[in-house]
């Protein structure tokens, strides 16, 4: 948890934590500062949206919205804010998380949830980092060696398996 977040990591159940802490480890590795908490769509329904309609004027600017299942945590938080929603399908024991995917990405017209890969917690992080890189060189500056590394890396494991 860090003071004066501006990313909220929220997520279905405590169960969903280990998928979503691969998003707050990414936001650390840019220090971005950021909070969780378990809002669930269907057993906090009102907890939910008044997080959702209050988020931005606590100063938030992007949400990640992680669950499993019949995952409508992310969608239901988009219709009750104006920030982007990012959203994770956590993969649960029962149909691999195609059911948590097709759950969070067959959104209708007009509320956008940008949605990841199936467990994809990792790159939600960093497009979180990315929106927010837009509006601040100093992140934006860091994204790009972040690029640079992970070039850099690829060029490293190229050159091990030539040798
Ligand atoms: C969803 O139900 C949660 O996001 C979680 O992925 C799933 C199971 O929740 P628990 O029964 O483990 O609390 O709403």
């Amino acid at each position: 948890m860090s003071s004066d977040p501006v990313v909220g990591v929220i997520m279905g159940s405590d169960s969903d934590w280990p998928v979503m802490e691969a998003a707050a480890e990414a936001l650390d590795e840019f220090e971005v500062p950021y909070e969780v908490g378990v809002y669930s769509a269907h057993r906090t329904p009102q907890r939910m949206l008044d997080y959702a309609a209050s988020a931005a004027d606590r100063g938030l600017r992007v949400i990640i919205a992680g669950a499993g299942g019949a995952a409508h945590l992310p969608g239901m938080v988009a219709s009750a804010t104006t920030l982007p929603v990012i959203g994770v399908p956590v993969p649960l024991r029962t149909l691999d998380g195609l059911d948590s995917l097709l759950s969070i990405a067959q959104m209708p017209a007009g509320v956008p949830v940008g949605t990841m890969a199936i467990g994809g917690a990792r790159n939600a992080g960093l497009y979180a980092v990315r929106i927010l890189a837009a509006t601040d060189p100093e992140l934006r500056a860091k994204v790009v060696s972040f690029q640079s590394e992970l070039a850099s890396s690829v060029l490293a494991k190229d050159a091990a398996l030539r040798e």
